[in-house]
């Protein structure tokens, strides 16, 4: 395995990102296939990887703010696969979860997709079909809706985190895919780092200047902690949905599938840095160079809100709780088989109640959600249109779940939660949500810890 530490020491080439200017008239076309990519550092090979357009990150997704999206997924992969927008409040046909919207596209075949995003800010795009491993192997990118009128800022810079787990000759770890050890503890966790597919690089930037960072945690299963050296920075989103911008100080969290959005000001004279976990370790560089920033700005930096319905009716509301049951250590005693899976290839689901040991041995599922393992055949609950939701999720084991709605932003049922599209639940901890179910159709509700997810944590809710 190669060693976090031998990246302390590793130079770093200036890095940009590949672009995306998408031309409303022709339909991008977007094709997942095998590529290389250099992950590690300079004296380790290339690494064998799967990226939309053969690249990590895929291409960057750009588009105005209720413009239309027309991409046609041409699977180039010898897998099926879907494409997901993740945080696109879309509409549910195009909404890329496999078995549940729609049927996963077969190598060779293509699906068009075609949605206009209701919000401007920070999203992405990743398959919803064998995701543990479609994105442990690189399956990734960025997908940008820019607001009509942005606050100033001078420079605009996307970075994608990953954790990849790679061999000394750079190649991903095929071996530990399926792991029933990770998919029972913390899921698959990495041994390397990278921001925008590359170790550590270093963004050029000029003293003075305003940034806007959209950070995106693309890792299978790490919750990222991370601190922003040699910036002033305030918090202005989370998920795509703007927060009264806030002062960051200290580190801040990124759970799986988490953005965060930064409006910062380079104050640093020779270099800034994004600082990574416990070990302080150099997620990337920003390298102050050039002329200076004459004046550094001082505009307001809130983004204008979007519109998502935020009246929250708690008392005509729909009420359901979720418990997180099984993991190791878990105590799960038993649970049934969700059987949404068998039931769509045309199987009969297995019925009856199973001992844990029996799940994962038989089943390759360890975790349940209220004593279900697997995507049931019923939805965890229905809603009228425009009802509001109220999810009081309750983890009793010992692992962090990264919880993900679909289709919706929602926000803690205390006063001055930011709205999310996936929250963080600690070990032994209860969080109550709420939303305003207002996008009909069927929504996948699920850990985005991948394995976790593949491990049985998966469920769905309709709304009428
Ligand atoms: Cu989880």
């Amino acid at each position: 395995m190669l060693n976090r530490r031998k990246a302390l020491v590793t130079g770093a080439a200036l890095a940009a990102m590949p672009r995306v200017a998408l031309a409303k008239s022709a339909p991008l076309r977007i094709k997942p296939q095998a590529g290389m990519a250099r992950l590690g550092p300079p004296d380790v090979p290339k690494t064998a990887i799967w990226g939309y357009d053969g690249q990590v990150p895929g291409p960057e997704i750009r588009v105005k703010q209720g413009d239309e999206v027309r991409a046609t997924l041409d699977n180039g992969l010898k897998q099926p696969t879907t494409i997901h927008w993740h945080g696109i409040r879309i509409e549910n046909a195009m909404d890329g979860v496999a078995a549940l919207t729609q049927d996963p596209v077969e190598p060779g075949a293509t699906f068009d997709y075609r949605f206009t995003a209701p919000d401007a800010g920070t999203f992405w795009y990743h398959p919803h079909n064998r995701t543990w491993e479609q994105m442990a192997r690189g399956l990734y990118g960025p997908l940008i809706i820019e607001e009509a009128e942005p606050p100033a800022y001078d420079r605009d810079i996307t970075l994608m985190l990953d954790d990849w787990r790679l061999g000394e000759d750079g190649r991903i770890d095929e071996e530990s895919f399926g792991s029933m050890r990770d998919w029972s503890h913390a899921g698959r966790l990495g041994n390397w780092p990278t921001v925008n597919g590359a170790p550590q690089p270093d963004y050029p930037v000029k003293r003075n200047e305003r940034l806007r960072l959209r950070i995106i945690n693309c890792a299978n299963a790490s919750v990222q902690v991370l601190r922003l050296d040699g910036m002033d920075a305030r918090v202005v989103a989370y998920d795509g949905m703007p927060v009264e911008p806030l002062a960051l100080d200290g580190t801040f969290i990124l759970a799986p599938a988490q953005r965060v959005d930064l409006i910062a000001d380079v104050t640093a004279d020779e270099g800034a840095l994004m600082i990574a976990g416990r070990e302080n370790f150099r997620a990337c560089g920003f390298k102050v160079g050039g002329e200076a920033r004459g004046k550094p700005l001082t505009d307001p930096v809130a983004l204008p809100p979007n519109p998502l319905s935020t009246d929250l009716d708690l008392k005509e509301a729909v009420r359901t709780t979720l418990t997180v049951g099984g993991g190791a250590m878990g105590g799960m005693a038993d649970a049934r088989i969700g059987g949404f899976g068998a039931a769509y290839r045309g199987e009969d689901p297995v019925a009856g109640v199973f001992d844990a040991r029996t799940l994962a041995v038989e089943h390759d599922l360890v975790w349940a959600l209220n004593g279900v393992a697997g995507m049931p055949l019923e939805p965890l609950f229905k809603a009228e249109r425009g009802q509001t939701a109220v999810v009081r999720l309750i983890n009793e084991g010992r692992w962090p779940h990264a919880m993900h709605f679909h289709g919706h932003h929602f926000r803690e049922v205390t006063e001055g939660s930011p709205w999310r599209d996936t929250i963080l639940l600690g070990p032994r901890e209860t969080k109550e949500v709420a939303f305003i179910a207002d996008n009909p159709g069927r929504w996948m509700l699920h850990c985005h810890m991948l394995e976790h997810q593949a491990g049985g944590m998966g469920t769905w809710f309709e709304v009428g």
